[in-house]
C-alpha cells in the first residue's frame, strides 16, 4: 500500500502525485497543512526529520525527497515507464532532477513566499508570526524565510531566484527546440519534475518568463492538456488559493520583472 503525506500547493508533492497518476497507482493521502505549520508537529517530524512534504510510505517503509520518491516509483512499478530508454537521455533526465534539487526548488520557494504567501503570513499577530518563524528548525533557512516574509521583493535572494529560473527556462527552450520532451522523444520524469515549477510561474501570472521562448510555451500547453495535470496538480489546490496566488502574482510581476531586467 502507498501512502503520501502531501500539501496542496507544494511543488515537490505535486511532482509525486503526477508520477503516481501517470503510473496509474492507487494511494492514500494524508494532508499536511504547511501554511498552518502542521509539518512541524512531533508526529510528522518522526517520519520526516526535515519537516517537509512529501513523504511516501510504502508497505510501512518511509521514503522522502520527491526526486528519490519518483525514482523509487519507477523502480518498483516499471510497467508504465517514465524513464527514457536511451542512457544519454536518462543522464539528461537526472540533470534536470539535479537542477531542481540544487537551484529551482529553492527559487520557487523564494518567489512563492515573496510574491504571495507573505501576505497571508503578515496577517498573523506578531506573536503568531514569531512562532511561525521559530518552528523552522534550520537557523539559516529560518533567517531567509524571515526576510522573504518581512522584506518581500527586497529580500537578498530574490534576484538570484529570478535569474536561476530565467536560466532554467533558457535551457528548456534550447532543449525543446530539437526535442519534443525534456529528456528525449517520450514524456518522462524530467517533464514531470519541471511541471509544478513552471506551473507555479503560470499560477502567479509570471508567464512573461516564456515570452520569446515559444518551445517552452508549447511544452507547457502540451503538459497542461494531459488529463493527469488537472487531477494530480490543480484539483488539490482550493479555488480561493488559486485565485489569491493569481491576484497577488499579477500585482507582483511588474516589480519582479523590473528587478530581473535591470540587474
Ligand atoms: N528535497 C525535498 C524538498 C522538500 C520541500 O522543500 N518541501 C517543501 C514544500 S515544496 C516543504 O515541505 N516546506 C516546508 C517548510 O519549508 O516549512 C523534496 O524534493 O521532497
Amino acid at each position: 500500500m502507498i501512502e503520501l503525506y502531501h500539501h496542496s500547493t507544494s511543488v515537490c508533492a505535486a511532482k509525486v502525485r503526477l508520477a503516481l497518476a501517470e503510473k496509474n497507482l492507487n494511494w492514500k493521502g494524508h494532508f499536511v497543512d504547511l501554511l498552518k505549520g502542521e509539518n512541524f508537529s512531533e508526529a510528522y517530524r518522526r517520519i520526516n526529520a526535515k519537516a517537509q512534504v512529501p513523504t511516501l510510505i510504502y508497505d510501512g517503509r518511509t521514503i522522502t525527497d520527491s526526486n528519490i520518491i519518483n525514482e523509487f516509483l519507477e523502480d518498483a512499478f516499471p510497467e508504465i515507464s517514465l524513464h527514457p530508454t536511451d542512457p544519454v537521455d536518462i543522464a539528461f533526465m537526472r540533470h534536470w532532477a539535479k537542477l531542481l534539487d540544487e537551484e529551482l526548488h529553492d527559487s520557487a520557494s523564494v518567489i512563492t513566499y515573496t510574491a504571495t504567501h507573505r501576505y497571508s503570513l503578515l496577517e498573523l499577530s506578531k506573536e503568531d508570526l514569531e512562532d511561525f518563524f521559530e518552528q523552522t528548525p534550520d537557523p539559516v533557512y529560518r533567517a531567509r524565510k524571515k526576510a522573504w516574509i518581512l522584506d518581500g521583493v527586497d529580500a537578498p535572494d530574490v534576484l538570484q531566484a529570478l535569474q536561476r529560473y530565467d536560466r532554467a527556462l533558457e535551457r528548456m527552450e534550447e532543449v525543446l527546440t530539437s526535442s519534443k520532451w525534456l529528456a528525449g522523444y517520450a514524456y518522462s520524469l524530467a517533464d514531470i519534475g519541471l511541471t509544478p515549477y513552471i506551473n507555479r510561474l503560470a499560477m502567479l501570472n509570471f508567464s512573461g518568463f516564456w515570452d520569446g521562448r515559444p518551445h517552452v510555451a508549447d511544452w507547457f500547453e502540451r503538459i497542461r492538456s494531459r488529463p493527469n495535470f488537472q487531477s494530480a496538480v490543480m484539483d488539490h489546490i482550493p479555488a480561493e488559493l488559486i485565485a489569491q496566488i493569481a491576484e497577488r502574482g499579477r500585482e507582483s510581476w511588474p516589480v519582479f520583472r523590473h528587478k530581473l531586467k535591470t540587474a
